[in-house]
């Protein structure tokens, strides 16, 4: 006989469970389920004595797993309630996560016992996995429905972190499954794990980082192993994170490894630097409750919903397709024979948490799919809203979407050209080659247990009037190839011209066109930029009343000294300071923008992120005209029209720009007006010029 120990059986070893945590286990279980149980009833569901089971109840009170009440009421037979604590919600789904793997192990043992061999058990090929791997329910984080409503209670005393939008997205998919196997907000040796070499300090594959970054004065009030609670932007608390560790993050580096470049060209990378905090917290999350969606409710589902509606269907293959984009005919075609190629049924499954800055807002996009959905199948497709937020990774973020969709229970993902890619660098080149994502995604795709359905770049073959795989077509020297790229469309959609049908369906453009109707129709911003009597005031006062003049939308000035009087007079002119004032006219512009207003601001806005930021509130809903109204330093104090140079050169006003405080010159303003030797009139006219050539006015 073989006395070399069998790897099922080594591994069985290491999984050793305590008697004692499988009664704690029992107890904390029991607890979540029928908070109210009564001593005797919890005595006799977990198996244990009166005597055992109060020696039990002491210790977990003792270690903070649950909390001992009186219980009013007359019932003198039952004095006390027990209720879990959020530690002990924690400790009882580690506990859960050991067990499994212990069953693991014992079935790997017996099956290496029962077969004579150290070949591995598969489940998904077993004969004794009853269900199908990606149907069977996957763990949630969140704990039953009784203990929430009390877990809720308990955490509204908790020190609370607001969660950003984004965080929520990251929250709702750690909590319902859709990051599975992550329990919370990763730990700093799982974030060095994954931004090195995507993989967690386990070894499991897991390409992104998901972190709770917060600000520094936020970290300094939080003690390693205390409980927070995390709230939405109403302040609804949705569930508790237990921080295990706090650390400040090496962004530049991240940036590297996770998105191939510090370069603040890249979405992900502008938001690492600009929008997240200094400080990363990590550690488990028990989930209370759910993010709360207004907006299309019947087609939101949980990675365990949709598991159940597969299972119901019968549906044991099914390829997920990713988008953020409207669906045109092209897509359709794609989907068609991704799923012809995989045998498989079609779920279409559109993130509608964050996307890429400017794509089309997720409502308008989900009343486009509504449309097109009835193009297909009924009984082999369906569509599913993703509440992910997007990073535009390309590669790690097909890989991450892949295993994302494995847990919403597919078994099959498309990744086409240039998948979840961020557009150009600051050089111009595209950050990742087009088919980077599918190489990536092929390297691991076993590892991963879903299955890629890679596609070529589609067109339209007008002589035989369908749509192919460019490189599939042989005949390209005879035939015509159509394509419509989707800056054309943009710019068809902004100039009112013809999409044809072969491009798309006229539902869809009909939707498009409700909502970006032609620019010359839309809200606009125009914001100057300069220093302080440059001249931007007198221009923009202009250049209102020209555009009043021509009529057809409302326009409002936002003047640097008319916000400082109402908006911000608060404010002083520190960095601080600065950037909120410009936060501001930036909200109240996009605002005004989002409306169909035109928006005129004036402001000093010396800081170059901080225009950024306002130029990405304004263009999710229209153009943004950063005019740099170029007027030398020199110049400006020569003129001097207030006074404030002198006094400002006399140390008298701190922090003054150009003389004691920075001014970034803007590199790429859609336009540059030089004041000296030019008048106002010809200055508010070139902007006219600039607006015109930008199709923003039309001629009548
Ligand atoms: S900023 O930096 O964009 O928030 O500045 P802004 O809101 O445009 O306000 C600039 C006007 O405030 C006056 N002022 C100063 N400017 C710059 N630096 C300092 N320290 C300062 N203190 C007062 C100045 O009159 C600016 O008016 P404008 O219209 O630009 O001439």
């Amino acid at each position: 006989m073989n006395t070399l120990e069998s790897p099922a059986l080594t591994a069985l070893k290491r999984h050793i469970i305590t008697d004692e945590e499988g009664q704690l286990f029992r107890l904390l279980r029991h607890l979540d389920m029928a908070p109210q149980a009564s001593q005797r009833s919890i005595a006799s569901a977990i198996g244990v004595s009166l005597g055992r089971l109060n020696a039990q109840l002491r210790s977990a009170a003792e270690a903070g797993f649950i909390t001992i009440s009186e219980r009013e009421g007359p019932d003198r037979r039952q004095r006390f309630a027990y209720t879990l604590t959020m530690r002990g919600a924690t400790e009882k789904a580690r506990l859960a996560d050991r067990f499994l793997a212990r069953k693991f192990a014992e079935y790997q043992s017996l099956h290496a016992e029962l077969t004579g061999s150290g070949a591995r058990l598969i489940p998904l090929n077993d004969r004794t996995t009853f269900m199908q791997n990606n149907l069977a329910p996957i763990p949630e984080l969140f704990v039953s429905y009784d203990s929430a409503q009390k877990l809720k209670v308990e955490a509204a005393d908790l020190t609370s972190w607001d969660l950003s939008p984004r965080q929520i997205c990251d929250l709702e998919l750690l909590m319902n499954g859709g990051f599975n196997p992550l329990k919370g907000f990763l730990s700093e040796e799982d974030y060095n794990g994954v931004v090195d070499n995507m993989r967690l300090a386990n070894g499991t594959l897991w390409p992104m980082p998901i972190t709770l970054d917060v600000s520094e004065k936020f970290a300094d009030s939080i003690e390693i192993g205390q409980d927070i609670a995390l709230r939405d932007q109403e302040g609804v608390i949705l569930g508790t994170m237990t921080v295990t560790d706090r650390w400040t993050p090496d962004k530049a580096k991240e940036a590297e490894k996770v998105f191939g470049a510090d370069d603040s060209a890249h979405p992900a990378v502008n938001y690492l630097h600009n929008t997240a905090g200094k400080i990363y917290l990590g550690g488990p999350v028990t989930g209370i409750q759910q993010p709360v969606h207004y907006d299309f409710r019947a087609r939101r589902d949980t990675p365990n919903e949709l598991r159940a509606y597969f299972r119901k269907l019968g549906w044991r293959r099914v390829v997920a397709f990713q988008t953020r984009n409207p669906l045109h005919r092209a897509h359709q075609e794609l989907t068609f024979r991704a799923a012809k190629e995989a045998q498989a049924n079609l779920l279409i499954h559109p993130v509608v948490g964050m996307t890429k800055p400017g794509d089309v807002d997720h409502f308008t996009r989900v009343r486009c799919y509504e449309a097109v959905l009835d193009k297909y199948p009924g009984s082999t497709t369906t569509m599913s809203l993703l509440p992910l937020a997007m990073r535009m990774a390309g590669p790690r973020e097909a890989v991450w979407h892949g295993l994302i969709r494995k847990n919403y229970g597919c078994t099959h993902f498309i990744v086409g050209r240039d998948h979840a890619g961020p557009g150009s660098n600051s050089k111009g080149e595209d950050f990742y080659g087009p088919y980077d994502a599918q190489d990536l995604f092929r390297q691991h795709q076993e590892e991963m247990g879903i299955e890629m359905v890679d596609f070529k770049h589609m067109v339209y073959v007008q002589e035989r009037a369908q749509y192919e795989a460019i490189d599939e077509i042989e005949d390209k020297d005879q035939i015509t190839i159509l394509n419509i790229s989707g800056t054309e469309l943009r710019r068809r959609l902004a100039e009112g011209l013809e999409i044809p049908e072969w491009f798309s369906f006229p539902e869809v453009v009909k939707e498009l066109r409700r909502t970006k109707p032609p620019r010359s129709k839309q809200g606009f911003t125009v914001f100057f930029t300069g220093f302080s009597g440059s001249g931007k005031s007198t221009i923009a006062n202009a250049l209102m009343v020209k555009l009043m003049e021509m009529g057809g939308r409302p326009v409002t000035l936002l003047d640097g000294d008319i916000v400082r009087k109402n908006l911000s007079s608060e404010l002083g002119f520190s960095k601080e300071h600065r950037d909120l004032n410009i936060r501001r006219i930036g909200y109240v512009a996009s605002e005004i923008t989002k409306n169909g207003g035109i928006a005129i601001c004036a402001p000093i806005a010396p800081y170059a992120t901080t225009r950024r930021a306002v130029r990405e509130d304004v263009e999710q809903f229209g153009a943004f005209v950063e005019v740099h109204v170029a007027t030398t330093i020199e110049e400006c104090e020569r003129r001097d029209r207030k006074g404030l140079y002198k006094l400002a050169r006399e140390g008298k006003i701190k922090e003054f720009t150009g003389i004691s405080d920075p001014y970034d010159v803007p590199e790429k303003p859609e336009l540059r007006v030089e004041t000296e030797g030019t008048d106002v009139d010809n200055c508010a006219h070139q902007v006219i010029l600039k607006l015109e050539s930008m199709g923003l006015i039309a001629a009548h």
